[in-house]
C-alpha cells in the first residue's frame, strides 16, 4: 500500500496547493517522494484515491515532473484515470494485417504467414501494448514432393567366372529403395560392382608333359575276313605314343582326348567289303563298299573320345575280300589325339587323364 498511500498524500497535498506550484508538501504523516515510508503509515481505502482523483487532479505535469508518476503508468492508469488523460496516454492500436507470405515450402505441406504492426496508433507514453498475436499463419500445400530414387543393399556376390585361376565375380543391386517418382532423379552410382575372384591355382591341371598320340599303319595281314574278325594293319609307318599295337590291331588310348581315326579299305570289282570301326567292341562308323568295273576304294572316319586305356580297332561286318596290292589303293588304319581332356567326369564324356 506505499504507493497509494503516497499517491493520496500527494493529491491531498495538491488539492490544498491548486496553484500548481511545483513543490509538494508532505503530510503529517512523514512520507517521502521515492516511495520510502516509515512503519507508522496508515492504510487508506482505494475509494477515497478515486475520490481523490476524481475531484482534485490539478495538472499532469506537476505530477510527473515532481513525483514520476508516468513513470508506472499502469498503476496511474488503475488509480486515476483522469491523471491518465492528462498524461497523454496512448494505448497501443493494431494495424491492418498485412498479405500472406508464400508458401515456404516448394512442395508438400507448408505454412503461410501474414503479420501485423502495434502502430495505429503506437502505444505511447506508456500506454498499453495490443492485445493478440502479431502473426498468423495458414497451412499451404504445393503438390507431392519428388521422390529420389534410392539404392537397394547388394546383392549376394555372384560366382566366379573362372573354375581355376584368378576370374571377375558380379553383384547387383536396384534402385528401388525407393523407386523414384514425382520427377525424382534415378540412384546415382552403378548397378553393377565387380571384383576380381581367385580360385585356386590352375597349375594342377597344366601338364608339362603335352603328349603326341599319332599312329599311322598299313597292309592288312590278311584281306579275306569273316564277319567279327579284326582286321590287322602290320605295317607300322608312326605310332607316337605307342598305342597301336600291329599284332592285334588295336590302339589303345595312352592318355584320355578327342580322337579322330581313319580307314581306308579297297575291294576288287565286283566285290563288297564291309568294316566298322569300333571303340570298346561298340561301332563309331560303318561302311560298305561294291566294286564295279574296276578296284574301288572308301574311307570310314570318327571322332570319338577315348578314355585312357579304351581301345579302338577295325572290324569285318560281313565277310569280305580286302585288295591291295596295287601302288594306287592302300588299306591303312590311322588315328591322333586332337584334345587331351584332363578334368575328371563319368565315363563316355570326358575323362582322367
Ligand atoms: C514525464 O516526465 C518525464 C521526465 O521525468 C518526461 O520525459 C515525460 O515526457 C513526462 N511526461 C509527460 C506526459 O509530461
Ligand atoms: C497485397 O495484395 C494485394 C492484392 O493482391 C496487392 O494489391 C497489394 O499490393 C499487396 N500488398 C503488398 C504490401 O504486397
Ligand atoms: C499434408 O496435409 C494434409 C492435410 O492436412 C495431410 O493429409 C497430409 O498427410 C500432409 N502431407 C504430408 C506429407 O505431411
Ligand atoms: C512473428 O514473426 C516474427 C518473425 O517472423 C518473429 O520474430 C516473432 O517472434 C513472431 N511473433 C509471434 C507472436 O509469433
Ligand atoms: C604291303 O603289302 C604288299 C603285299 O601285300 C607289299 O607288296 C608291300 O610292300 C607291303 N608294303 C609295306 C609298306 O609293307
Ligand atoms: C585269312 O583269314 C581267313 C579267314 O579267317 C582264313 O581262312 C585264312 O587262312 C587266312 N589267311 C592267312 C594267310 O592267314
Ligand atoms: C558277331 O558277334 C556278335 C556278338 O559279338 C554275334 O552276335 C554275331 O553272331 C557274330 N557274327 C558272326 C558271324 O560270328
Ligand atoms: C610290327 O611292327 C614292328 C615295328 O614296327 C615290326 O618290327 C614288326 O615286324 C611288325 N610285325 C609284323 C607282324 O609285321
Ligand atoms: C553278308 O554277305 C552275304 C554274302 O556274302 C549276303 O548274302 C548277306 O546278305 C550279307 N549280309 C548283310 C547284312 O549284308
Ligand atoms: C471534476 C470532476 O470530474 N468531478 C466529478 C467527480 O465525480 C462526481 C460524481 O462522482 C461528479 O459529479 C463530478 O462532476
Amino acid at each position: 500500500m506505499a504507493k497509494v498511500d503516497i499517491w493520496i498524500i500527494l493529491l491531498t497535498s495538491f488539492h490544498v496547493l491548486s496553484d500548481g506550484k511545483t513543490t509538494a508538501q508532505h503530510g503529517q504523516h512523514g512520507h517521502t517522494t521515492d516511495g520510502n515510508m516509515d512503519n507508522t503509515t496508515p492504510s487508506i481505502s482505494m475509494t477515497t484515491v478515486y475520490r481523490d482523483c476524481n475531484d482534485s487532479i490539478p495538472n499532469c505535469e506537476v505530477l510527473n515532473e515532481t513525483l514520476l508518476i508516468c513513470k508506472d503508468i499502469r498503476n496511474a492508469m488503475k488509480l486515476c484515470q483522469k491523471f491518465c488523460i492528462l498524461c497523454n496516454v496512448v494505448n497501443g492500436g493494431w494495424a491492418h494485417w498485412g498479405n500472406f507470405s508464400t508458401c515456404d515450402v516448394t512442395c508438400g505441406n507448408g505454412t503461410q504467414l501474414r503479420t501485423r504492426e502495434c502502430s495505429s496508433p503506437k502505444p505511447e507514453n506508456g500506454g498499453l501494448q495490443c492485445d493478440g498475436p502479431a502473426n498468423e499463419t495458414v497451412p499451404c500445400n504445393l503438390g507431392l514432393c519428388p521422390v529420389h530414387g534410392g539404392w537397394s543393399e547388394w546383392e549376394n556376390w555372384g560366382s566366379c567366372s573362372v573354375t581355376c585361376g584368378a576370374g571377375l565375380r558380379r553383384r547387383d543391386r536396384n534402385c528401388d529403395n525407393p523407386f523414384p517418382s514425382v520427377d525424382g532423379h534415378h540412384c546415382f552410382g552403378e548397378s553393377i560392382n565387380y571384383e576380381i575372384c581367385n580360385e585356386p591355382s590352375c597349375n594342377h591341371l597344366v601338364s608339362t608333359e603335352v603328349p603326341v598320340v599319332m599312329f599311322s599303319a598299313r597292309n592288312l595281314s590278311n584281306t579275306s575276313l569273316h564277319s567279327n574278325e579284326s582286321a590287322i594293319y602290320i605295317h607300322i609307318e608312326t605310332n607316337d605314343g605307342g598305342g597301336y599295337n600291329n599284332v592285334t590291331g588295336k590302339f589303345t588310348a595312352p592318355v584320355s582326348g578327342l580322337y579322330t581315326f581313319t580307314v581306308q579299305y579297297c575291294v576288287k570289282a565286283r566285290t563288297v567289303g564291309n568294316l566298322e570301326l569300333v571303340q570298346n567292341g561298340n561301332p563309331l562308323q560303318r561302311g560298305e563298299i561294291v566294286g564295279a568295273e574296276y578296284a574301288q576304294c572308301a574311307s570310314l572316319q570318327a571322332l570319338s573320345k577315348v578314355p585312357k586305356g579304351d581301345r579302338v580297332w577295325v572290324r569285318c561286318t560281313n565277310d569280305s575280300e580286302f585288295y591291295q596290292d596295287d601302288p594306287y589303293r592302300w588299306a591303312t588304319f590311322s588315328g591322333a589325339l586332337v584334345h587331351r581332356y584332363f578334368s575328371e567326369s563319368v565315363s563316355g564324356q570326358i575323362f582322367v587323364g
